[in-house]
């Protein structure tokens, strides 16, 4: 059974944001009000096409893909640029990659025992985050 990434859920840890923040070029203000947070992630898994939700207070995220399938991802309502992005699989793990005029930028998601876990990549910064799955 290939592994199952749908469902809701929390963050419970979000290491080394500030610093993925101020690599995206994300200013002052917006940091301090972003690094309060507590996302959740609601994801959408049928074979290989997702759908990846990240829910705030203070803004939504949505991102719609296909493995292996380039589109053009604007970042809209964070740091609103426009990538080449792509997600891969790497054994169970998904591999994202987001081209654009941040070097090194991308994330990888997968799963170990109950947690979700995601690395968020830009430049030389990498903010590590932890999800479990709504009670
Ligand atoms: C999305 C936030 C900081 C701007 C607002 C904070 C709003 C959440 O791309 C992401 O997830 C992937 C993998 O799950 C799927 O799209 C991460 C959050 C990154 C970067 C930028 C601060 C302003 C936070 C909506």
């Amino acid at each position: 059974m290939p592994v199952d990434y749908s469902g809701t859920w929390d963050i419970v840890s979000n290491v080394n944001f500030e610093a993925y923040m101020v690599a995206l070029g994300i200013d002052f203000a917006t940091r301090k009000i972003a690094s309060m947070l507590k996302p959740q992630k609601v994801i959408k898994q049928d074979g290989d096409h997702f759908t990846i939700q990240t829910f705030t207070t203070f803004r939504n995220y949505e991102c719609i893909f296909k493995i292996g399938e380039e589109y053009q991802e604007v970042t809209k309502g964070l740091d609103n640029r426009t990538c080449q992005t792509v997600v891969n699989w790497e054994n169970d793990k998904l591999v994202c990659v987001q081209k654009g005029e941040k070097k090194n930028r991308g994330w990888k998601h997968w799963i170990q025992g109950d947690e979700l876990h995601l690395e968020l990549t830009c430049a030389d910064q990498v903010c590590k985050q932890v999800y479990k799955r709504t009670l």
